[in-house]
């Protein structure tokens, strides 16, 4: 039994169900938090004291961290495919992952709250222009990159393209002035031509506008 909590357009939510996707898993996906609530029950504090989405539970195990998850999926299910037994091979993708968590995301999520989630008139827009510089910087060298290899890692897609690339949709769709990055653009492409991240990523996100409640 596998089930997956989270509503769909929370981005941490969406690399868990895009990969759960890839790997053709089965499993019972129950929308929680947001405008969903069901997060501040006993039960669900059981399975995740943070109060947080995504929660995987997969038989008797628990889990939450989108990327503890997203690591735990692919060790489990996904070995050949996003996961390698050789560690030096795991961690080309894998110190990706990590930059996703410690530098990418945090910019981009200071990016979207405060902009498209902060009211216009409450915006601090000196906030706003720097957290825009700093996602763009990740973006510029993730284009470095990618000028020489499909994805991050290499010729195959692996976790840290999920990591990274979850937040596409959303930076393509805000109405900032974002630089020119055309192996990013490339990137971008060939992520959207995949049943699971269109399934799964290119999901409206209106509900959240301007809306810093949850
Ligand atoms: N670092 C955590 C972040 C978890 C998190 O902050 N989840 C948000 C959604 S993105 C949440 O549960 N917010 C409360 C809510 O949706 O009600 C992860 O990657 O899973």
């Amino acid at each position: 039994m596998r089930t997956i909590w989270g509503r769909r357009n929370s981005f941490n939510v969406q690399k868990v169900l895009w990969l759960a996707d890839e790997l053709a898993l089965e499993f019972e996906h129950i929308p929680a938090g947001g405008s969903f609530g069901g997060l501040d029950t006993e039960e669900f504090r059981a399975r995740n004291p943070h109060q947080k989405v995504p929660v995987l539970q997969d038989d008797e195990v628990v889990l939450w961290e989108s990327h503890a998850i997203l690591r735990y999926l692919a060790a489990r299910y996904g070995r050949g495919r996003f996961w390698s037994p050789d560690p030096a091979i795991e961690s080309r993708s894998d110190r990706w992952v990590e930059w996703s968590s410690t530098t990418l995301l945090p910019a981009f999520t200071r990016l979207f709250w405060g902009f498209f989630r902060t009211p216009e008139a409450e915006r601090n827009s000196a906030a706003v222009e720097k957290a825009l510089a700093d996602t763009a910087r990740c973006y510029a060298l993730l284009d470095e990159m990618l000028a020489v290899q499909p994805y991050i890692a290499g010729h195959d897609i692996t976790l840290a393209d999920i990591a990274a690339g979850t937040p596409l949709y959303r930076w393509y769709h805000l109405d900032i002035e974002r630089p020119n990055l055309p192996h990013v653009d490339a990137w971008y492409r060939r992520l959207q031509a995949r049943a699971a991240f269109q399934t799964n990523v290119m999901i409206s996100f209106e509900e959240l506008r301007g809306r810093a409640s949850f």
